[in-house]
């Protein structure tokens, strides 16, 4: 088999590369380790960058996403049940964010592969790329047998704990990361939101999120020990705990129900550089991770994708280098200022174990700060909605 454009992984990086470059008239074959059912299940990402809502708009993409989603102009900031908020769309000269879940946006791509014509092989075991100092590097997998796709470039879709960031050799990588102590506990319960936007809570028991997925459908999360396991918390504990930390103001909306999921992520900050390497290119999780409380992990794949988009456009266009030499340099500049924003956001909203009075104290002060300034809202908002995509030539 041979293409342009060999894809690993079928998350939103991958997908999203595919659709952008199918538009533009390069071929790509999709490779994806699991079913679509599993990649599709996944729970993952509730909130989409304004950039992200007009890439997808523009993709011709996103009917179904101003059905169902949900405009957000503003979220919510609890300091021990204290609540206030911050007026991002007033703060930002308009921007908004979506509220609209991974699971329907992964729909949404998959549900326009076949009609659009783009070559998506599910199920393909054991993929090992090859060759990638060379002008003619390929990739192996087994499914039905043992398989190979002859390309130009590979791109490296395949999130944190996939073979493309692996397959680089000892020192081709610089790794930046700041692992933390704790975890979120996350359930969903079709019960109707404790607000109609998001409230990001710190209290002295821990942090905790009210979010949602539609006006019927609830998603909380609550700040956990890195090695607690969902066993250890049942549903009414876990109401019990969110109510406390959320205050009681917010508490008096809580509608409790039966969770139908549950899981715990863990929590780090995570940077390779760079993100090229030969033939190979990296984009989202497989070469950067955030904490999930600035809501930027999907943004930044789908960001990724639109610069390398146009770098694989204009070489196949034009035989013009100069985008896929400024890929890693140009995603990076981004990864790094919405690295920035979630550990920062991250260290003001949760507790640290071993903290010290004076470091609560320190959080305390830095969100009265921010709930008093219009400067400090503004530039929290600046960066909540998403700062400028490149636009991508859709
Ligand atoms: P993904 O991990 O999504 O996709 C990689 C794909 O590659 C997977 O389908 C995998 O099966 C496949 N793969 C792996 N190894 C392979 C191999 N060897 N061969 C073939 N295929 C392989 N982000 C936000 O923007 N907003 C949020 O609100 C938000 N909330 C989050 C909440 C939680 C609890 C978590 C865990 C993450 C959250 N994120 C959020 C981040 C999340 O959305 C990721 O950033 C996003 O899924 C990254 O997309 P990809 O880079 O495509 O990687
Ligand atoms: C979610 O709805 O899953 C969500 C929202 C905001 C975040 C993280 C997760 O910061």
């Amino acid at each position: 088999m041979k293409t342009k454009v060999a894809i690993i992984g079928a998350g939103p990086a991958g997908m999203i590369l595919a659709h952008l470059l199918k538009l533009a008239g390069i071929e790509t074959t999709v490779l994806e380790r699991r079913d679509r059912a599993y990649v599709e299940g996944r729970v993952r990402a509730g909130i989409l960058e304004q950039g992200t809502v007009q890439l997808l708009d523009r993709m011709g993409l996103g009917e179904r996403m101003r059905s169902r989603g949900l405009v957000h102009g503003g979220t919510k900031l609890a300091i021990d049940g204290d609540i206030f908020r911050i007026d991002m769309q007033a703060l930002t000269g308009g921007a908004t964010v979506m509220v609209y879940g991974q699971q329907e946006v992964m729909h949404d791509l998959f549900e326009a592969a076949g009609p659009r014509g783009l070559n998506l092989v599910f199920d393909a075991a054991d993929v090992t790329i090859h060759d990638i100092d060379t002008d003619a590097p390929f990739v192996t997998w087994t499914k039905n047998g043992e398989q190979r796709l002859e390309c130009d470039f590979i791109v490296g879709c395949d999130g944190f704990h996939g073979v493309s960031r692996a397959c680089l050799p000892e020192g081709a990588l610089s790794i930046f990361e700041r692992v933390y102590p704790f975890g979120w506990l996350g359930i969903l319960a079709d019960v109707p939101p404790a607000d109609h936007e998001l409230i990001y809570a710190n209290h002295e028991r821990g942090f905790a999120l009210a979010s949602m997925r539609s006006p019927t459908r609830s998603r909380y999360y609550v700040q956990c020990g890195a090695d607690e396991h969902i066993d250890q918390w049942p549903d009414e504990k876990f109401w019990d705990e969110l109510c406390l930390r959320l205050g009681a103001e917010a508490a008096a909306h809580v509608t409790r129900g039966p969770s139908f999921e549950k899981s715990i992520a863990p929590l780090r900050s995570f940077v390779a550089e760079p993100l090229r390497h030969g033939r190979l290119f990296l984009a989202g999780d497989s070469a950067h991770i955030v904490p999930p409380t600035g809501a930027k992990g999907m943004n930044l794949a789908v960001a990724d994708v639109v610069v390398l988009a146009e770098a694989l456009q204009n070489f196949y266009a034009m035989g013009d280098e100069a985008g896929l030499q400024t890929y890693s340099a140009r995603a990076l500049a981004r990864v790094w200022k919405a690295e920035r924003f979630s550990w920062w956001f991250t260290s003001i909203t949760h507790r640290f174990p071993g903290m010290s009075g004076f470091d609560r104290r320190m959080q305390q002060a830095e969100l009265a700060y921010i709930r008093g300034s219009q400067v400090a809202q503004a530039s929290l908002a600046e960066n909540y909605v998403g700062l400028p995509l490149e636009r991508a030539h859709v």
